[in-house]
């Protein structure tokens, strides 16, 4: 008899133990997965058939390739809010610009909320933000000048308003310091000219 149960409760472990180690899998290809590991798309009750709102809306963007596949899938989904609380699962999870890989290592570990529970949420989504217009660094055409629009009249990567002040700026996001270069030649310039007038 106790066999028996012995075998049972043996094929009944093996049968659930891929899943196991797949749903594992899956913390890797969410931005700072390890925070909520299996809760990040369950509910917190072991049951892995029951997904919260984020797991459904993962699980779908999953089954829409074919064979069902991972990849991309987070590409897909950090501009979504899953929850439906105000915040993107991307901001939630630490990665408002969506330039996790799996694997990787999300723009920010800190203040990371849960994506499929309403009641969670960052206290800073986007932080970092140096400029405070709530546009992520990582992804803010102009990183020290607020503008929440992301103005870019000629399309080249840099905020208009970031171009007015540096118009030869070719920073993709923060403000470019004057070339030393340019510093030297004017020091240069301004010594010839104090020569000249107390000549
Ligand atoms: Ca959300
Ligand atoms: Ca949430
Ligand atoms: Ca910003
Ligand atoms: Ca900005």
């Amino acid at each position: 008899m106790y066999l028996t149960i012995s075998r049972v409760v043996t094929v009944i472990t093996l049968a659930f133990a891929p899943a196991a180690i797949a749903h594992n899998s899956y913390v890797n290809d969410i931005p700072n997965g390890s925070d909520f590991r299996c809760e990040t798309c369950h509910a917190p009750n072991g049951n892995y058939a029951d997904f919260n709102t984020f797991g459904s809306a993962f699980r779908t963007q999953m089954n829409l390739t074919d064979p069902p596949s991972t990849a991309g899938i987070w590409a897909a989904m950090f501009e979504a809010d899953a929850d439906g609380d105000g915040q993107s699962n991307g901001e939630e999870l630490g990665d408002p610009c969506g330039i996790f890989a799996t694997g990787g290592t999300a723009a920010r570990s800190t203040d990371v909320s849960h994506p499929g529970n309403v009641q969670s949420r960052s206290a800073a989504p986007n932080a970092p933000d140096t400029d405070a217009d709530e546009i992520s660094d990582a992804c803010d055409n102009c990183g020290y000048d607020a503008n929440p629009l992301q103005e870019d009249a000629d399309q080249n990567g840099v905020g208009d308003v970031c171009e007015a002040e540096v118009p030869v700026c070719t920073c993709t996001g923060a403000k470019a310091d004057a070339p030393a270069s340019a510093v030297l030649v004017g020091l240069v310039v301004a010594g010839v000219a104090l020569r000249r007038r107390r000549r």
